[in-house]
């Protein structure tokens, strides 16, 4: 660990300015060394400095901005100590005074989407026990009511709720009191991560539309990620048709496709894509149109070759509740962790396994689950990944996958695993606690 002694104040303009000390500003707006603040001497003029101190327990024999003398145990003003003059008798207010050594540096580094709270935390050991301050790439901190800073006994923290990328930057840990400052080394520094999620389809348009020649029909589709998807959408897997008889819109990812006045050429698949910078994502099923008068059911060419050839089509499933009695113990606990973004939070999950390329069996749930089926498959959650440990197997070895589930039952896949029977030997050993 670095000391960095401090030895230049960088001049802002408009704050106080004194050498070798972090500022700070009396009401009057005069200025006060930090150090100054609450050690039983009206130092501003104003007594603004004295002003919120912590106040004398019960039982304490000197109150906090005092210094207690060792040998006779009188109480003398905790400006004195370390004054280099003696003010107790025993002068012990001026014993093993020392300047400021950092203990404990801020996290390095912190990433934090926006929105979520972080700390920054740094202790120091000194006589007197130093007060802990930070700036925020060398200049003061905002005045924020997001921004909460603490410093006691030697231990600060700075924290700030609701991050927003202006926040971004290195939080510099100093550590004062009377014989001198320290920079704690590094800085912590935040970054706002990108917050970004690929297409979610939420809602897919209505599977069938039966109309009469001549009404209005209007296909919607709904889709969430990060950025917000635009909705829009294809006939029979080409272009929609120019005409001033179809209109489409896209707005806050809810996507709609009216047609008017519908004729049979209308007729046909309709799917909604829903696109953002993260990734394309098809709506399943499509929305098919058939036009009641004719007696020719629209066959489905487009939407069956789009599954041959859509190598994004997400995946087709349906979840099944499978409970049997086959199980036994393992040895082992295996586990599969399946991250997705925040923004999935609330989207049902799915444990399965897999029983082809494109499907798979098994279980779906929310966040609030615990346990799937039996005590031996345990899930926990947090806000970007949900982990699932096996104890025991009740479908049997193979291939396991999680995901995210959409209403039409289509998944999402996030991640697969190959997860072993019992006896063998994969994974790590149970440690038991
Ligand atoms: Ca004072
Ligand atoms: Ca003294």
């Amino acid at each position: 660990m670095f000391l960095v002694p401090f030895t230049v104040m960088l001049t802002l303009a408009g704050h106080c300015q004194l050498p070798g000390h972090p500022d700070n500003r009396c009401q009057n707006g005069r200025c006060a060394l930090k150090i100054w603040r609450c050690d039983g001497d009206n130092d501003c003029g104003d007594n603004s400095d004295e002003s919120y101190c912590p106040t004398k327990g019960p039982g304490d024999a000197c109150a906090p901005e005092q210094f207690m003398c060792v040998l006779d145990r009188t109480c003398i003003l905790a400006s004195y100590q370390c004054d280099e003059e003696s003010d107790c008798s025993d002068r012990s207010d001026e014993f093993n005074c020392s300047l400021p050594l950092v203990t404990s540096p801020p996290e390095e580094s912190i990433q934090a989407a926006r929105g979520e709270n972080v700390t920054f935390t740094c202790t120091a050991i000194g006589v007197p026990t130093p007060i802990i301050t930070w700036r925020l790439n060398w200049g003061h901190i905002p005045a924020s009511s997001r921004i909460t800073v603490t410093s006691e006994n030697g231990r600060g923290t700075l924290t700030i709720q609701d991050v927003e990328e202006g926040d971004q930057g290195a939080y510099t840990c100093e550590a004062i009191n009377a014989k001198g400052m320290v920079f704690a080394v590094p800085d912590g520094v935040l970054n706002i991560t990108q917050n970004t999620a690929p297409p979610l389809v939420t809602s897919p348009p209505e599977e069938s539309i039966q109309a009469a020649r001549g009404e209005n029909v209007t296909f919607t589709c709904t889709a969430i990620g990060v950025p917000t998807p635009i909705i829009t959408w294809r006939l029979n897997w080409g272009h929609i048709p120019a005409s001033s008889r179809i209109t489409v819109t896209s707005e806050n990812g809810r996507g709609t496709l009216t047609i008017q006045d519908v004729e049979e050429g209308d007729q046909g698949a309709y799917t909604c894509e829903a696109i953002n910078a993260k990734g394309m994502v098809f709506a399943v099923p499509d929305g098919v149109l058939n036009i009641t008068q004719n007696t020719d059911p629209p066959l489905d060419v487009w939407g069956i070759l789009r599954w041959i050839l859509m190598p994004l089509l997400p995946l087709v499933t349906t979840i099944m509740y499978c409970y049997t009695s086959r199980l036994c113990q393992s040895m082992f606990t295996q586990r599969l962790t399946c991250s997705h973004d925040s923004i999935y939070r609330g989207v049902q999950k799915v444990w399965c396994k897999q029983d082809s390329d494109l499907c798979c069996t098994g279980f779906a749930f929310g966040d609030a689950m615990r346990a799937l089926g039996s005590e031996g498959l345990q899930v926990e959650h947090d806000a970007g990944s949900f982990t699932v440990t096996v104890l025991q197997l009740p479908q049997g070895e193979g291939v396991y996958w999680c995901g995210l589930l959409q209403r039409n039952n289509t998944i999402i896949k996030l991640a697969e695993k190959y997860f072993y029977e019992c006896e063998s030997g994969s994974g790590f050993p149970i440690i038991s606690s």
